[in-house]
Order: structure tokens, then sequence, then C-alpha cells
């Protein structure tokens, strides 16, 4: 059959901090190829599928040799021949030869890559653009690209404890005109940054790394760059927090890694009020740890729907977490990353129960990323409403907006970009 898987080959590639990943061909019998690369990330969330690594001497353990291994035997022995239409079948082949819940058995790595390179070579074989051959008709949506322009955490090695701090052009009419917008108020920060004397080197995710250490003095820094740029503060342009809190647990409360102290949850639900009363900030993801589902519902009561509270090491976009969530009524957004679960097909199901149950969904990339292009086409394919994907520099992370801009070129006049109503705005 034409359509037939013939042949899944893996390779070790580096991704964009130098570190190993995977990425995955497939080839069906009439010739059609399907290539994808998977991302990794810094903060990861406990609950995240495992990304398998060799351990031992080869980047610093890093390599991931066993992983390519995996794809070239098993995966492959139990995926050649099905059609490569068959996503479904494909990704629950895989779950079921990996035999475990956090799929640490053939790696999440290895699992997620030839997930993704089948759909890739689907797409091919219908001669269809990746985002149509996922979502099919309905996909129309273009997202709100959150720009990370200041990066802190562990992302940079600044004093800043919070790990992002994202512009969101939410006065845009169109994507390209947002991203547009995105990209002049980054180079007026530049500015700013190098009048202060700071420095304009940046972080992992392309947005700068001065510093600094104290968030307020961060979001006034993004107040100059907006209005340097010609733009309205809390009309042309909202800002969005990752607090990413989850790297700061400890016991009872937490300890700001970089200001060595410790601040308990409702010091920290005080310090959010007090920066949401003076900024026009319209989201915060991981406002606390990973296993505080109680302490979310508590957050997200607090700002009563005027704030998104999204949930990234919370939900590690797995539908189960996702459904304790919804039970508590923790967060009303979470974070899509397809390898903190795994599959596309896990992917695609979170989102859905995410639109069933009135949540927000936000597409991601990792702070390690390859040139692959995956999720711009997702964020259209699942209409998504929001994208992070970095600042508008360095190749792996501008490569999805260029995507994005094609994909808005293609869906020319059905092409929707929602801008601040996604925030209620
Ligand atoms: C996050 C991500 C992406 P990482 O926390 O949201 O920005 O970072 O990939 O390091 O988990
Ligand atoms: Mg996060």
């Amino acid at each position: 059959m034409k359509h037939s898987i013939k042949k899944i080959s893996a390779l070790q590639i580096l991704d964009s901090r130098g570190n190993p990943t995977l990425q995955v061909k497939v080839e069906t019998d009439g010739g059609i190829v399907g290539v994808a690369g998977v991302p990794s990330g810094a903060s990861t969330g406990k609950y995240e599928a495992v990304e398998l690594r060799d351990g031992g001497g080869d980047y610093d353990g890093k390599s991931v040799c066993r992983a390519v291994e995996n794809v070239g035997g098993a995966i492959s022995s139990a995926l050649v021949g099905k059609s490569v239409f068959a996503q479904g079948e494909i990704d629950r082949t895989m779950i079921e030869l990996d035999g475990t819940s956090n799929k640490e058995n053939l790696g999440g790595n290895a699992i997620l890559a030839v997930s993704l390179a089948c759909a890739r070579a689907g797409a091919a074989a219908k001669e269809m653009p990746l985002f149509r051959y996922v979502g099919g008709v309905s996909s129309s949506v273009m997202p709100v690209p959150m720009m990370n322009i200041l990066n802190g955490g562990a992302h940079a090695s600044n004093g800043l404890d919070f790990q992002e701090f994202m512009i969101l052009p939410t006065g845009a009419h169109t994507f390209s005109q947002a991203l547009h917008m995105g990209t002049r108020v980054y180079h007026a920060l530049k500015k700013q940054l190098q009048q202060k004397g700071l420095s304009d080197a940046v972080g992992d995710e392309g947005g700068f790394a001065p510093e600094i250490s104290d968030e307020r003095e961060a979001l006034l820094l993004l107040c100059d760059a907006t209005e340097a740029a010609g733009y309205r503060i809390g009309e042309d342009i909202c800002f969005a927090l990752d607090v990413a809190a989850s790297e700061w647990t400890e016991d009872d409360h937490y300890r700001l890694p970089k200001k060595n102290s410790v601040v308990y949850k409702d010091e920290l639900i005080e310090r959010y009020r007090r920066l949401v009363s003076e900024f026009p900030i319209v989201s915060i993801e991981d406002p606390l740890g990973e296993e505080d589902f109680d302490g979310f519902r508590q957050v997200t009561h607090h700002f009563a729907g005027k704030v998104q509270i999204v949930g990234d090491d919370l939900f590690v976009t797995n539908p189960s977490r996702l459904v304790s969530g919804i039970m508590a009524g923790a967060a009303n957004a979470v974070l899509i990353k397809p390898n903190q679960v795994g599959t596309l097909s896990e992917t695609m199901e979170t989102v859905r129960l995410a639109k069933r149950h009135g949540y927000r969904t936000i597409m991601s990339h990792r702070s390690g990323e390859t040139e692959d292009t995956t999720i711009a086409d997702l964020a259209v394919a699942l209409n998504c409403g929001q994208i992070k994907t970095g600042a508008p520099a360095r190749g792996e992370r501008v490569g999805k907006y260029n995507r994005l801009l094609r994909i808005e070129q293609m869906l020319g006049e059905n092409a929707r970009y929602l801008g601040g109503t996604v925030y209620g705005r």
C-alpha cells in the first residue's frame, strides 16, 4: 500500500542549548517523507513524560542514543506496515508498547518524534499544509503571540526569580501586525537597556537578560519600551508572566533561588495582586507549585476571571491532570507542550478537554528548541488562540513566527486574530 509506513529512523541532533535531542524520519512505501525534531525544557514539571537520556560521559549524560535505538528497533517493528494516516492507532500502539504511565521505557522524546513525523508524512501524502491536515476546515484562529522579551529564572543567569516577562500585542488586528508590534517593542527595549547601561545579552528564549533582580523593575522596563515604540500600555500591548514557581517549592513554603529568601503562598498571592493592580498583566502562568491544586483554585478565584491563570507544570499537558484541575477549579488556562505528554493524539485530547470545560489553551515551545516548526501549525490547527514561542530573536524561535506568517498568508481572508478579546479586553 502506497501510504503504509515503510521505514522509521532516528538521528541524534542538537537543540538550541547544544544538548542532544532526536530527529525522526518516517518514509512511506510511496516515497513520502515526514521529519520532526523534539524540544527539551529546563524548568520541567515533575509529571512530564520522561525524556530518555543515556547517562554516562557523553554530553554530560544527556546523549539520546537509547531513544534513537528504540525508534529504529521496537517502535519501527510495531509500526512498519501501518497506514501513515492512522494517527490514533500509531500513537496508541506506541503507548501500549511502552507500557508505563510516563513513557519511561521507550522515552517520551522517542515516541513524540515518531508521532509528529508520522503526522508530517500524512500531511505530505495528502499534499496539505500540516495545520490543515491536523485541524481540518475549522482551523482559522491565528494565535496571540506571548512574546517573552525579558528572561529570568532557569533561563537566564541574572537576578530575576520570575522566569518570563511577556508582551502581548492585544491591540493588533492581524497576526502579522501583532508580530510587527511585538518586534518594535523588543527593539525599543534593547535601546532602553543600552541607554541605562544594562546588558542586552539574551537568555535561552531570545529575551534580554539584564542584571536586575526586581520584577517591578522588569515590568517598568516593559512599560518604557512599549511607550518608546509608540504603543499604549494596556491597550495595544498587555503583559503576561510565567513565574515557574514549581522551581522554588520547599516543604510548606517557597525559596526564591536568586534572592535566596523564603516566601509563603499568601505573600506570593499578595505580590501578584499588587503587580496586577499596577501593570496591565492579563495572564500569570505557574503562580504556585505543581502539586498545589488548591492554591491554584485560590489564585484563580482571587482574580475572578480578570487574569488568566495558566497551568504548565501543574497540568503537564496531561488529560488526567487537567481533569483533576477542572474538578478543583484550579486555573482557567492550560499550557500545551506536546513533549510533556508525548504523542500528538494525547496533545489533541488535552486541548479538546480544555475547550469543553471553558479553559483557554496556549500552544508552547520549550526553552531548548530545534528548527522544527510543528507547534506553529498545531496552534492554528487546534485554534488555541495563544502561542508562547519566545522573543523575535534566535532562529529556533523566529522559525515558528515565520511559519505563522506563512499560515496567515495561506488562510487569507479566513484568518482570524482575536487580540485582546481572548482576555476579555
Ligand atoms: C515554560 C517553558 C517554555 P521550559 O516554563 O513555560 O517557556 O520553559 O521549556 O524550560 O519548561
Ligand atoms: Mg512555564
